[in-house]
């Protein structure tokens, strides 16, 4: 069966994810390849709605474990009706952040066991994985400080340093695992020097798709 590659954005904060996800977008379709662009968690409506449960400030502090499973139960939603029908249609799909994001955030962040998330990944997912992982990695506090000129801070960014450094270092652990799928950027570099990266990384997939780079 024709099926479309899958590719996912990663990062921290401040990494540059919006700014280089209209940067891929616009590689990947000007090469005529048909494309869904879409985010995590969210993606469709009811995912969205998951969304706002997790990313809005309450009273009750949401558990770990509440955490991780509305993360895939979001995804679950948005594999369903969303990723992999367009993926079975031929078509490519962009992610803006997928389950590397959960063990970043849950598992380095929150401390959630690495083996946890595996079972439910498996669960959710049976074997689908990204063809293709843009890592956007740059120094915390570099991040922290372009994160820093943006309006209210949702749930997750007004987490502490510390966190962050754990998030980080899990994205890069992952990278580590498995060097075969990830790609990582220097994000720290100028937009135009990521762009270069970015392209780089996107070549051999476009070439293999036959439109060339
Ligand atoms: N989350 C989770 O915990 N578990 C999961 O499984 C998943 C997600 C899937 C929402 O994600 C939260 O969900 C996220 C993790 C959690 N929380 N956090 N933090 P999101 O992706 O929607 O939120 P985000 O991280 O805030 O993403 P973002 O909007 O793409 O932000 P960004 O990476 O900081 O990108 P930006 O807005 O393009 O750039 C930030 C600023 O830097 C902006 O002013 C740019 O103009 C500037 N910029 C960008 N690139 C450069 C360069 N190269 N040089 C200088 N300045 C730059």
């Amino acid at each position: 069966m024709t099926k479309g590659l899958f590719i996912t954005l990663e990062g921290g904060e401040g990494a540059g994810k919006s700014t280089q996800l209209a940067y891929v977008r616009q590689r990947i379709e000007s090469a005529g390849i048909p494309l869904q662009v879409t985010r995590e968690p969210g993606g469709t409506p009811l995912a969205e709605q998951i969304r706002e449960l997790l990313l809005d400030h309450r009273e009750e502090t949401m558990a770990a474990d509440t955490e991780l499973l509305l993360m895939f139960a979001a995804r679950a939603q948005h594999l369903a009706t969303l990723i992999r029908p367009a993926l079975a249609r031929g078509e490519w799909v962009l992610c803006d952040r997928f389950t590397d994001a959960t063990y970043a955030y849950q598992g380095g962040g929150r401390g959630i066991d690495f083996t946890r998330i595996g079972v439910l990944e498996d669960w959710v997912q049976g074997e689908l994985r990204p063809d293709l992982t843009l890592l956007l990695d740059l120094p915390v506090e570099v991040g922290m400080a372009r994160a820093g000129q943006r309006g209210a801070l949702d749930r997750f960014e007004r987490e502490q340093r510390d966190f962050f450094e754990r998030v980080r270092a899990a994205y890069l652990a992952r990278a580590a695992q498995e060097p075969q799928r990830f790609r990582i950027i220097d994000a720290a570099q100028d937009i135009a020097a990521v762009q270069r990266q970015i392209d780089a990384a996107l070549a051999p997939l476009l070439e293999q798709s036959g439109v060339g780079a």
